[in-house]
């Protein structure tokens, strides 16, 4: 077996301080650092180094990044399966000298990590959208970044990574090669300054080679298909369209865009996300990936004249993964996937269904699957960190998704890297810094999921205790507060939740029309069928219970009366030891903080949610006293929340760190508002006066109820369609003989676009028109079932901001009017509207069945409301009651 010695000979200077000769020339960066960590310690710990020596050494076989330490008769022998095994033996080798302050007399210890990639992940993207661009268009500029220029602060962060043995950093950017190389069929494509370009070159060389020094890939991401702001500007097109097929220009501009950087960067992997600015799960995707990116990294290394292919990692988001991978693999072989774990949220150890499935897919194709834990809408801001919950979310990823292979995304604050939400007084704190326990439990069990229990609880006790300078003892306490707050939102998201998205932000709360009409704020499913526990939903709670029907798994009452608890006993845990603390006091009492904030949310949403329960049954019964009883539980929920309010106003800078008109739950929250709950304190108050004043009204028998619904205003547009006039009877596809049977009133009298079934089936759909005044387009989008991913494409999919961050453009991701036609044999239709401005335009709708209803001027306000047209009986709209 072909073995490769280093010897490292520990010359004694007169202070016993060691010093370090390398007798191979030829050891790699790799090794040597590793050497140099061993090394320092030995001199920190002021080891008598005279009588010992320790040789690495290089015994390629065993699992990637293993080792063996051997010590006997005054030698240690660490021996590396690789250049990385070698680094891990002498940081392994070091921890035990210092948890023994000597050497040892024989030693022996073997140990290679479980996952194969363990990443984190930064963005290099903006809590806003930069002036004239869109989503995820961020060049690389000291103006926009100036974290990314900082030498120090990389290597805090690398140096933080390699203590917690990760392997892979992710750089999160739409197009990032504008910004890197220079194309000589392109040369206006780039968008950065020749200053800032010279920058770029030499920190993303640095940045490379500390990383590879510490045994980290860098691997750099990018969205799909977007072309740099110049280049755009050049051909007169736009930087990413999601509905534009595959063009010759396009794809000869990326792939020579991806050959330069692999030239440039051999040692750095690419990360491909195959959406979301183009049309999802469809054959683009095989084909971009096949014919455009692949043939990029081969030209690339065919510039190099090298054959080891650079990892490459395809995101299975807003794609057909599966397809992908089967038509790629026989092309490239170093392919990894990765997936969300559970949503951009965390909810849920061991996912369900056909998420689940989806995974298990991926994973039996031979390559590894890298479980993704995407941004945490449900834990942002506050601090988290339950060492249980992530092992058990560890475990889940092997056992039941078939990962192996983890890729982190920071705790919070994911768009505001490198700090977090904390207002403090002069600066702003550092992720890495506050949240050093999300990092360090996460890659713990990566390394190794299944550790004992108790052990465990030992081991984080003590690294609390040595933190916060308090006994064990407290730090278990500091420990179960942790656990039991981490209870906390990921019961709330699975339980009440509308999405798994960052749409929404948990701690900002929900209105109670979301607690009890999910549905009309675009439910996304998947978070109640994979990624909870079986269980059921409000509505679905209320039902049985009205039916006498049996309840199945986690119920709203059982977690509205778990998450007290929790709050509880976090706050409590941790008081007691607040006293005693002797170290890091400022940050421990931020963690206090955090603790009455969860106890605050977890009694706001308690209280909510038991009113929801309560207030539902006036459904079933029309008893007015049903809702009378809601109000002491709605009022004490405004209470709690004033309260969250008041620990937050001058401790938390914004909840959430995506500020964009991307978010919709509970506001909508464009350009920074609705980002603290100092704002949402009067929205919630004015919920509860509407509520006891409908009350009130119900009383004294005045009509509440009735909200006179009158047609839109029908504005013409020039376009070459039939029109169809809207309304009972009225058939709207050419080709079939589908009758509408009721209709929402706003619809009345509109004259909708007579669409071809078939047509629509095969292809996107896409309207020209010109209008002399701003216009509103309503399309109607049949409800379907949502599936992980699916080919099935009778039915447009309706705009998603969870897989497609541009799907709000146009104003078109939330529903306004939900049911609003029933039509004969088919799905209920929802309604959303695209805005333009007066010109000449082209609507683009996905393929697949969808309607379009009408134009409306574009000053008219389109109600949003639940018509509840072909709507279960369960679901008779009680919304008009906080409204
Ligand atoms: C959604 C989300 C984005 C981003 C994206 C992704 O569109 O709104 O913020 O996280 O998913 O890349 O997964």
């Amino acid at each position: 077996m072909k073995q490769i010695f280093f010897v490292i000979s520990l010359v004694v200077c007169s202070v016993l301080s060691a010093q370090v000769k390398i007798e191979n020339k030829q050891v790699s960066s790799r090794t040597k650092f590793g050497e140099q960590r061993l090394n320092a310690t030995i001199t920190q710990l002021k080891l008598n180094t005279v009588k010992h020596s320790i040789v690495l050494s290089k015994q390629p076989t065993g699992k990637k990044e293993g080792f063996t330490i051997e010590t006997k008769n005054n030698r240690t022998t660490i021996i590396g399966n690789d250049e990385s095994g070698i680094l891990y033996g002498c940081l392994a080798f070091a921890d035990e000298l210092k948890k023994t302050k000597k050497f040892p007399g024989t030693y022996s210890f073997s140990d290679a990590p479980e996952m194969v990639l363990r990443g984190a992940c930064i963005g290099v993207q903006k809590p806003y959208y930069l002036p004239g661009r869109t989503v995820y268009e961020y060049p690389y500029t000291p103006e926009t970044f100036p974290w990314f220029y900082d030498k120090k602060l990389w290597i805090q962060y690398l140096d933080s990574m390699v203590a917690n043995r990760m392997n892979s950093l992710y750089l999160w950017n739409g197009h990032p090669f504008a910004s890197l190389v220079k194309l000589k069929d392109y040369p206006y494509a780039v968008e950065v300054d020749d200053a800032t370009f010279k920058k770029n070159e030499e920190i993303y060389r640095f940045l490379t080679t500390e990383a590879d020094k510490r045994g980290i890939w860098v691997i750099q991401m990018f969205y799909n298909i977007i072309v740099s702001k110049p280049f755009a500007e050049h051909h007169k097109i736009k930087t990413q369209e999601r509905e534009r097929p595959i063009i010759p220009l396009i794809s000869d501009y990326t792939r020579k865009s991806i050959a330069a950087f692999v030239e440039k960067y051999p040692n750095v992997g690419l990360m491909v996300c195959l959406g979301e600015a183009m049309e999802g799960v469809g054959k683009d995707d095989i084909e971009w990936f096949t014919q455009t990116i692949i043939p990029g990294v081969k030209d690339g290394l065919k510039a190099l004249n090298k054959t080891e292919e650079p990892p490459i990692v395809l995101r299975a988001h807003d794609t057909d993964a599966p397809a992908v991978m089967r038509a790629s693999l026989p092309l490239y072989k170093n392919l990894y996937t990765e997936a969300k774990f559970n949503g951009e949220a965390l909810t849920y150890a061991r996912p369900r269904g056909s998420w689940a499935e989806l995974h298990q897919t991926l994973s039996r194709l031979g390559s590894v699957q890298i479980e993704n834990v995407h941004i945490l809408a449900n834990l942002e801001p506050f601090r988290y960190g339950s060492p249980d919950f992530i092992q058990q979310s560890v475990i889940g990823m092997h056992e039941v998704m078939g990962g192996n292979g983890l890729h982190l995304y920071p705790q919070a604050s994911y768009w505001d890297w490198p700090y977090s939400a904390d207002s403090v007084k002069g600066k702003r704190l550092l992720q890495i810094e506050r949240d050093w326990i999300w990092y360090s439990a996460w890659s713990r069990y990566a390394w190794k999921a299944k550790r004992n229990r108790e052990e465990e609880i030992v081991y984080w006790s003590k690294q609390l205790a040595s933190k916060f300078g308090c006994s064990e003892a407290d730090g278990r306490r500091i420990l179960t507060a942790y656990e039991e707050s981490g209870e906390i939102a990921p019961k709330l998201l699975r339980r009440f939740g509308i999405t798994d998205g960052n749409r929404q932000t948990l701690t900002l709360g929900m209105l109670m029309t979301q607690l009890i009409n999910p549905f009309r704020y675009g439910l996304f499913t998947l978070l109640y069928d994979a990624e909870a526990p079986e269980g059921e939903m409000i509505l679905d709670y209320a039902d049985k219970q009205q039916k006498g029907i049996k309840h199945i798994g986690e119920t709203p009452p059982q977690v509205a009366k778990e998450v007290v608890v929790h709050g509880n006993n976090a706050v409590t845990s941790i008081m007691e030891v607040s006293r005693r603390i002797t170290k890091n006091k400022e940050e421990f009492n931020r963690i206090v903080n955090d603790m009455y904030c969860y106890k605050a949310m977890a009694d706001h949403f308690s209280s909510k949610v038991q009113a929801a329960v309560q207030l539902l049954k006036y459904k079933y019964s029309g008893n007015i006293a049903d809702l009378e009883l809601a109000v002491p539980m709605l009022e004490k929920s405004v209470n709690d929340y004033k309260e969250l309010a008041a620990l937050t106003a001058d401790t938390y800078l914004y909840a959430n760190s995506m500020q964009t008109q991307q978010r919709k739950i509970p506001m909508r929250g464009s350009n920074a508002t609705f980002k603290h709950w100092t704002e949402m304190v009067p929205v919630f108050e004015t919920e509860l006066k509407t509520f006891k004043y409908k009350i009130d009204s119900l009383k004294n028998r005045s009509n509440v109820k009735a909200q006179e619904r009158k047609s839109l205003q029908q504005v013409d547009v020039k376009l070459n369609h039939v029109p169809v006039v809207l309304n009972e009877g009225a058939v709207l596809f050419s080709d079939t003989s589908f009758r509408i049977k009721q209709l929402a009133p706003e619809l009345k009298g509109l004259k909708a676009v007579e669409l071809s079934f078939s047509r629509q089936l095969r292809q996107p759909t896409e309207i020209n028109f010109y209008t002399d005044k701003p216009v509103k387009i309503l399309v109607g989008y049949f409800k379907t079932q949502r599936a992980a991913f699916t080919t099935d494409t009778v039915f447009a999919k309706a705009p998603e901001l969870e897989t497609n961050a541009s799907a709000d453009d146009y104003g078109q991701a939330e529903i306004k009017i939900s049911n609003a036609i029933a039509i004969e044999g088919m799905p209920p239709v929802n309604i959303h509207s695209y805005s333009f401005k007066a010109g000449s335009h082209t609507l683009k709708l996905p393929k697949g069945v969808c309607l379009v209803l009408g134009f409306v001027d574009g000053t008219q306000i389109i109600p949003v409301y639940d018509a509840m047209l072909m709507g279960d009986a369960k679901n008779r709209n009680i919304d008009w009651l906080f409204e």
